[in-house]
């Protein structure tokens, strides 16, 4: 387990503008890089990516197990809007079979209704949600840990 990629979805890009009661303070750009220093504490290699569009996410999903020149062990995943949407991406992840975490900065079950299903959470090896960044870089320890079924 020693190559994971992060997807970042749609709207994330404009994290640390907006809404900090809700998302946090911090950009995309200080959670990547505060996942590349943990990344790089733990010995493991990560490439984050963010996209607003669908078909994008659905091709990334593709290249990680099928494409990509290094091949992926592992997916970390806010897909974000999509979350309560897109067969799309359920149907990649579940196509290539890689183990995936999902993240949400907020702790959905509190919010509105319809931010209470996902169509990724029945697929996942786990879920975060409401530990703000931290999820992110919690998903990464527990998919990198040598104790873990999947380390
Ligand atoms: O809590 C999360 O991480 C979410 O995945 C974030 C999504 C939301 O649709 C999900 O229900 C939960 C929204 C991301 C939008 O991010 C923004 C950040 C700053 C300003 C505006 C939007």
């Amino acid at each position: 387990m020693n190559n994971i990629l992060v997807i970042h979805g749609p709207n994330l890009n404009l994290l640390g503008t907006r809404e900090p009661e809700v998302y946090g303070a911090q950009t995309l750009s200080d959670i990547n890089t505060r996942l590349q220093i943990v990344a790089g504490e733990i010995g493991v290699r990560i490439t984050a990516f963010q996209s607003n569009h669908e078909g994008e996410i659905v091709e990334a999903i593709h290249k990680a197990r099928f494409q990509s020149d290094a091949s992926y062990d592992a997916i970390i995943i806010n897909p974000a809007a999509f979350t309560h949407t897109s067969v799309a991406i359920r149907d990649a992840l579940a196509g290539v079979g890689l183990p995936f975490v999902e993240v949400h900065l907020s702790n959905v079950h509190k919010r509105e209704a319809f931010r209470h299903h996902s169509y990724f959470s029945d697929l996942a090896v786990g879920v975060v949600c409401g530990l703000g960044a931290y999820g992110y870089e919690a998903a990464l320890r527990f998919l990198t840990q040598k104790s873990s079924k999947l380390g």
